[in-house]
């Protein structure tokens, strides 16, 4: 956050490195993302190629994994990186989740070491762009439901189905697909060069428009028996890998507010209304007194957990509580924002409007809100509500 944001001093619990990371990551975001998102946002096109090489070599792609070229750095610098990433656009923030938290999450926590020495190293540097899929048209928030189908032939498996909202599918060298087997869910490494394999890219988004979002087809995909993740089984695989990309939504979304709430303050110093600026109103005083305190909040909650992550104690619905909280309070703030922009809140001159669109997606995707109300609902209760 910028000092004067910074109410209750959130830097002060945070390490050099981290603040060096965090640095890093705002450069980036600065001189190579923000000037190009109007423009990427508009035409709905990102250079994702390009951009994946420039993350890797930052060393923001897996950062938070160790071994093949990855960084090894500690969840809070992680979050960071995030959270510097999405106060320009939360496109770019997918881009380096699924990236780095989905796709080699799952081949470096659950695949075999042909797995890993394949495509890790490659992932890391930005050379072989990875996605997940686990969401499929008719199952977002119940994957226990997938039609994908794996079945075995001779000693190869055989994949049909479709995934649905897949973030970097028609980019991708590589597919994390999670598919039904007669051995419950597992996941397979599918090279999308494979034939039968097809990504098509899901058009007229009104949200996360830099961020290439596609279907997945998968038809008599063949694949060795060695594509098959060895380490995952059941829904607990693609599950895990949640836990890692929600985690860093936790800090991503307030960047998004952050944003939102400097470019308000800026303006609101400048707009004239009535004869005085409008930040010398005390009902604009308010909106941005009780904005930074959702920020400020956010923040020790984001820094909170990851210190809990750092000490391996972090619990899915701890996670779920973090999601929840900062998704739904950056989205509140996004649209608080606005209304102080008022119409030029709408306009692609201003961040803002980006961000509350993009917000959108954010607050459904790596589990809808009330999927989060839910899991906490059964950490109190014990009782589960899902179905
Ligand atoms: P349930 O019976 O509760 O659990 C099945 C197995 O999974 C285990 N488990 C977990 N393991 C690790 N982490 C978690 N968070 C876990 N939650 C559950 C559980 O212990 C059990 O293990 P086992 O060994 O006994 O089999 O499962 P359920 O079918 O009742 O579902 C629970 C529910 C609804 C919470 C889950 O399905 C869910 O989270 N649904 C939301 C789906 C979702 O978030 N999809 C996201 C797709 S990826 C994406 O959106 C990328 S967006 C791009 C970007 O990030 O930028
Ligand atoms: P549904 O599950 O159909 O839910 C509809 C509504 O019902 C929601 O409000 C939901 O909260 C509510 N609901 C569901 N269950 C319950 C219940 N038990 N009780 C009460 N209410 C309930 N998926 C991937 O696998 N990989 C990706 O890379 C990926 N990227 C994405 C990118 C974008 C831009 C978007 C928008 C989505 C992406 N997704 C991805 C999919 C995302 O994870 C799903 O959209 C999400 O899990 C919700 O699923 P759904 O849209 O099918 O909603």
């Amino acid at each position: 956050m910028s000092a004067s944001l910074d109410l209750v001093d959130v830097d002060s619990l945070l390490t050099e490195e981290e603040l060096d990371v965090r640095a890093a990551a705002r450069r980036f975001a600065d001189e190579r993302l923000r000037p190009s998102l109007p423009e990427w946002f508009e035409s709905a096109s990102i250079p994702a190629r390009e951009l994946a090489k420039e993350l890797g070599a930052l060393g923001f792609l897996g950062m938070h994994l160790t071994g093949y070229g990855c960084a090894g750095l500690g969840p809070v610098a992680y979050g960071l990186a995030c959270l510097e990433i999405e106060a320009a656009d939360s496109g770019m923030r997918s881009l380096v989740s699924v990236q780095g938290s989905l796709a080699m999450y799952a081949i470096w926590k659950y695949g075999s070491d042909e797995q890993q020495t394949e495509w890790l190293p490659r992932m890391s540097a930005g050379e072989a762009i990875g996605c997940f899929g686990l969401t499929e048209p008719d199952f977002g928030s119940n994957p226990a439901g997938m039609r994908t189908s794996a079945r075995r032939d001779g000693d190869d498996w055989v994949l049909n189905g479709s995934k649905m909202w897949i973030t970097n599918g028609s980019v991708a060298d590589v597919a994390v697909v999670w598919a039904r087997t007669d051995d419950g869910v597992r996941g397979f490494v599918v090279p999308t060069s494979t034939p039968g394999f097809a990504a098509p890219e899901i058009k007229q988004k009104m949200s996360l428009r830099a961020s290439v979002t596609s279907e997945l087809v998968l038809e008599d995909v063949r694949l060795p028996a060695a594509a098959m993740l060895p380490e995952a089984r059941g829904l607990s695989g693609p599950l895990g890998c949640l836990n890692e990309a929600r985690f860093g939504i936790i800090f991503g979304a307030l960047g998004a507010a952050r944003d939102c709430l400097e470019t308000t303050i800026a303006y609101a110093g400048e707009r004239i209304v009535f004869d005085k600026p409008l930040s010398a109103y005390q009902l604009t005083q308010a909106k941005l007194a009780d904005m930074s305190v959702e920020l400020n909040k956010g923040m020790l909650l984001a820094v909170h957990l990851g210190r809990l992550k750092e000490k391996g104690t972090l619990r899915p619905e701890q996670v779920s509580v973090g999601k929840l909280n900062n998704v739904r309070e950056a989205i509140a703030i996004a649209r608080e924002c606005r209304t102080v922009l008022a119409a030029n809140g709408i306009s692609g001159e201003y961040p803002i409007m980006r961000h509350a669109n993009n917000l959108e997606s954010v607050l459904t995707y790596e589990g809808t809100s009330e999927v989060h109300q839910l899991v906490i609902g059964q950490a109190l209760t014990g009782q589960s509500a899902f179905r």
